[in-house]
C-alpha cells in the first residue's frame, strides 16, 4: 500500500470509498432496504449528500432505481444486504436487463473470512445473477472499489446498456486503504459510419415502402427530436416499441402507434408488407414483433436497417441487410446530413399511418358494468399534461392504457417491457421524486399493485405525491383469461378477495377514493390531485370486462 503521505491522508474504510466513488460518478440518489451487512456503506451515506430512499421492500427499491435508470439515463443504484435482499431484488435486475436499463445493485456479503461454508444467507451472487445481469463481480479488497466501480458504470452504460451486480463483503468495507477515486466515467458512444449511412439512403431511395420502428434505450430528448425531424424529410411513418410509446410524440403526423401486445392489424400489416424497415435502438423481441411473425428469422423478406448500440445484437435473431452499431443519440444526429432529392414513392404512407392510429386509439368500446374504463383513459388523455409520467406493471388493466393514452414526453412511460407486475408503483415513486413538479400516474390491476403495494409507505414517507389508479377486477385477469381459452370454465388459482385500497391509502397517510361508476372518476382524481399527498383511486371494473378487445360472454 502507498505509504506517502498525500495516501496516508487519503486513507478510508471500504465503505467511505464506496461512497466517495458514487458522488464521483455524480449519483445524487439512491434506494435501499438496509441489511446489517453493509452497515460501513450505509454510514459513509450518513456524511454525503446522496439522497437515500428507504425502500419496504427489495423488489419495489431495485425496481425504482431501475425507473431512474429510464429517467435520467445514468444507472440507478440500489443497495441491498445478502440472501434474502438479494433474491427479493432480483426481480429489479431482471427488469434492467430485459429493458436495457443501466442500474447499479450493491450487495451486501458475508465475511471473506467465511466464504464457501454457506454462512449466514451467504450466495454467491456471480453466479445467482450470472444470467439476468450483464456483469456480476464480488469486490474483495477496498483498494480495488474505485477500478470496480468505475468499470461497473461502464459496463452499466455502454453498449447495450444494463444491469451491474456487485457484492461487498462486510469485512472489505470496514478495511481500510488508500486510494484515488475514479474521474466520471462518459460512455463511449459507437458512430454509425459515414458509409452507413450513405447505405441508409441508397436504400431508402430503392424503397417503396419503409417503416421506421424505434425502441431499446440510450436516447434522450434530442435524439427522438432527431428522429422526428428526419422522419418530415423523407414522410416516414414511425412506430414505436412495445412499451417505448413516449419516444415520438403521438400527436406528430406521422406517428404510426405502438407495436404492443394486440396491435393494430394495420399496423402489423405496415411492418409486414414493409420493403425496407429502419429498425432504430430495439430488439423487436417477442412482444413487439408478436410472437416473431412480423420479420422472418434468420432472413427477413423486408430489407432490414438495424441501428443499435450492442454488436452483439446486430444479427442476433434477424440477419440484416444493414447493421449498423450505433447508439440512437449518435445515430439521430448523423442521419441530420441525410437529405433526399426527390418526392419519395412512398409519399403520403405516413399521413395513412397516422390516420390508422388515430382511428385505432381514439374512441375505446363500450364496456359491461358502471365503470367505463376505456372512457377515463380517454378523459384522462385530454386532462394530464403532455408532460405528466405515466406508468404501469402487468396485467389486462394495462391493455387500455396502452391502446387509448397518448404519449408526448420524453420517458413519460415507465413500462418494463419484461412483463413484470408490480412495477407502477415504485416507478412512480422514483419519477415524482425526480420530478416533483410534474403529474406522475402508476396503473396498476389489484394483482399488479400488491406486489408492490407497500411501496406506498415509502411514497407517504419521501412526499412523493403519486397517484395510483387501481384498476379491481377481483381477479388476475390475464391469466383467467388465457385459462378460459385453454381450459374453459375451469377456474383456478385466479380468483382475488381484495382489501378496500382507498382505506389502505388511508391508513398510510395517503388519500384514497372508491370509484364505482364512470362519473364519478375525474372529480375523484382532481381531489387526488388537489390532495398533494400520495393518493389511490380504487376503481371497479366488471370482471367480465376482461381485456382492452374483448369481453367474456357468448362467442368470445
Ligand atoms: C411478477 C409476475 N408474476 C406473475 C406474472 C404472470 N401474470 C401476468 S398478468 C397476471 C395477472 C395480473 O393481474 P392484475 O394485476 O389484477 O391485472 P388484470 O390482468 O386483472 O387486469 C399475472 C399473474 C407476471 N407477469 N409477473
Ligand atoms: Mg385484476
Amino acid at each position: 500500500m502507498d505509504q506517502s503521505v498525500n495516501a496516508k491522508s487519503n486513507l478510508r474504510t471500504g465503505g467511505q470509498i464506496l461512497i466517495d466513488q458514487l458522488v464521483a460518478q455524480g449519483v445524487e440518489r439512491v434506494t435501499c432496504v438496509p441489511g446489517e451487512s453493509y452497515l460501513a456503506a450505509l454510514d459513509a451515506l450518513h456524511d454525503s449528500k446522496i439522497d437515500v430512499m428507504i425502500c419496504r421492500a427489495e423488489g419495489g427499491a431495485a425496481m425504482m432505481a431501475e425507473a431512474y435508470g429510464k429517467l435520467t439515463g445514468r444507472p440507478g443504484i440500489c443497495f441491498v444486504t445478502r440472501g434474502p435482499g438479494a433474491s427479493n431484488a432480483c426481480h429489479g435486475v431482471h427488469i434492467a436487463m430485459q429493458d436495457s436499463t443501466p442500474m447499479i445493485l450493491f450487495v451486501g456479503q458475508v465475511d471473506t473470512g467465511m466464504r464457501e461454508r454457506e454462512a449466514f444467507q451467504e450466495v454467491d451472487y456471480k453466479a445467482m445473477f450470472g444470467s439476468i445481469a450483464k456483469w456480476a463481480v464480488e469486490i474483495d479488497r477496498p483498494d480495488r472499489i474505485p477500478e470496480l466501480v468505475a468499470r461497473a458504470f461502464r459496463v452499466a452504460l455502454q453498449g447495450r446498456r444494463g444491469p451491474v451486480v456487485i457484492a461487498l463483503p462486510e469485512n472489505m468495507l470496514t478495511e481500510t486503504a488508500s486510494v484515488s477515486d475514479a474521474p466520471r466515467v462518459e460512455p463511449a458512444i459507437a458512430w454509425p459510419a459515414p458509409s452507413d449511412i450513405e447505405r441508409l439512403g441508397t436504400l431508402l431511395a430503392q424503397a417503396s415502402a419503409p417503416i421506421v420502428i424505434l425502441g431499446g434505450s440510450g436516447w434522450d430528448e434530442a435524439a427522438t427530436k432527431g428522429i422526428a425531424r428526419f422522419a418530415e424529410r423523407f414522410d416516414l411513418p414511425v412506430a414505436t416499441s412495445f412499451r417505448r410509446a413516449s419516444l415520438f410524440d403521438a400527436d406528430h403526423p406521422h406517428y404510426a402507434g405502438d407495436l404492443g401486445i394486440g396491435p393494430d392489424p394495420r399496423l402489423k400489416a405496415r411492418v409486414t408488407g414493409a420493403d425496407l424497415v429502419l429498425l432504430i435502438g430495439g430488439r423487436l423481441s417477442e412482444m413487439p414483433s408478436s410472437s416473431y411473425t412480423l420479420l422472418d428469422i434468420p432472413s427477413p423478406r423486408q430489407r432490414l436497417v438495424h441501428v443499435h448500440p450492442g454488436a452483439e445484437e446486430l444479427g442476433r435473431v434477424y440477419q440484416p441487410t444493414l447493421a449498423i452499431e450505433a447508439s440512437p443519440i449518435a445515430f439521430a444526429q448523423a442521419i441530420e446530413r441525410l437529405t433526399h432529392q426527390t418526392a419519395p414513392a412512398w409519399k403520403g404512407a405516413a399521413a395513412k399511418a397516422h390516420a390508422d392510429y388515430l382511428d385505432w386509439t381514439e374512441k375505446p368500446r363500450e364496456l359491461p358494468g358502471a365503470f367505463q374504463y376505456g372512457q377515463v383513459v380517454g378523459w384522462l388523455r385530454e386532462r394530464l399534461p403532455k408532460n405528466a409520467i405515466v406508468c404501469n406493471g402487468a396485467g389486462n388493466y394495462a391493455g387500455w392504457l396502452h391502446r387509448h393514452h397518448r404519449f408526448h414526453a420524453f420517458a413519460a412511460q415507465l413500462a418494463p417491457t419484461s412483463g413484470s407486475m408490480g412495477y407502477g408503483v415504485p416507478a412512480a415513486v422514483m419519477a415524482k421524486r425526480q420530478y416533483p413538479e410534474r403529474v406522475v400516474v402508476a396503473f396498476a390491476g389489484d394483482g399488479c399493485f400488491l406486489m408492490n403495494g407497500q411501496e406506498f409507505a415509502t411514497a407517504v414517507q419521501h412526499g412523493a405525491a403519486v397517484i395510483v389508479v387501481i384498476i379491481d377486477n377481483g381477479q388476475y385477469g390475464t391469466i383467467r383469461m388465457h385459462q378460459e381459452r385453454e381450459y374453459p370454465g375451469r377456474v383456478v388459482g385466479t380468483q382475488l378477495q381484495n382489501p378496500d385500497f382507498a382505506l389502505y391509502a388511508k391508513a398510510f397517510g395517503g388519500h384514497g377514493e372508491r370509484v364505482e361508476r364512470t362519473a364519478d372518476f375525474a372529480p375523484a382524481f382532481e381531489r387526488a390531485l388537489a390532495s398533494g399527498k400520495p393518493a389511490i383511486l380504487h376503481c371497479l371494473l366488471d370482471p367480465r370486462a376482461i381485456s382492452v378487445s374483448k369481453d367474456f360472454g357468448p362467442g368470445n
